[in-house]
């Protein structure tokens, strides 16, 4: 029986702590690869809460610097950077971190990063209350354009 009870006490655990906290998913999180000599990249994810949170940092071991940036436009010219305050995310709004908008950038890049490989990221959220949390997510390392089908050589087929 005392098996049977730690279990039901664990599950116990484990609803309370949903029940008390913001759930945060992430999904298609990916890092852009860099050709060598490349010392930064971005990280690029989709980020839905249940409750209203903030994302406010970046760690990862893959690189010694990380951060929350903006691109904007600013006469005609498309600038980056840091976004001190963090970017709020809404209930039910899903925030995209995407190429162009709010991404993570990640700096000081040691070694290349090669599409297949992946990046461990530690994303730390505070939430209405000003308590943080962090999520650990692995990134899939991927070229720019591997969302897009490849063109077909069709010189190479024989039919
Ligand atoms: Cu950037």
């Amino acid at each position: 029986m005392r098996t049977l009870h730690s279990t039901i006490a664990l599950m116990t655990l484990a609803l309370a702590s949903t029940l008390s906290h913001a759930e945060v998913k992430i999904d298609d999180v990916w890092v852009r690869a860099t050709v060598p000599q490349q010392k930064s990249t971005g990280a690029f994810m989709r980020i839905t809460s249940t409750e209203p949170t903030t994302l406010v940092g970046v760690h990862t071991s893959a690189a010694p610097v990380s951060e929350v940036h903006e691109m904007k436009m600013e006469d005609n010219v498309m600038k980056m950077r840091k976004v001190d305050a963090g970017i709020a995310i809404q209930p039910g709004k899903a925030l995209e971190l995407k190429p162009g908008a709010f991404h993570v950038m990640l700096m000081d890049l040691p070694s290349a990063m090669t599409a297949g490989s992946h990046v461990p990221l530690t994303l730390v959220f505070k939430d209405a209350a000003g308590k943080e949390s962090t999520i650990n997510v692995h990134a899939q390392v991927r070229a720019l354009n591997a969302a897009a089908p490849a063109k077909m050589d069709h010189g190479q087929h024989k039919h």
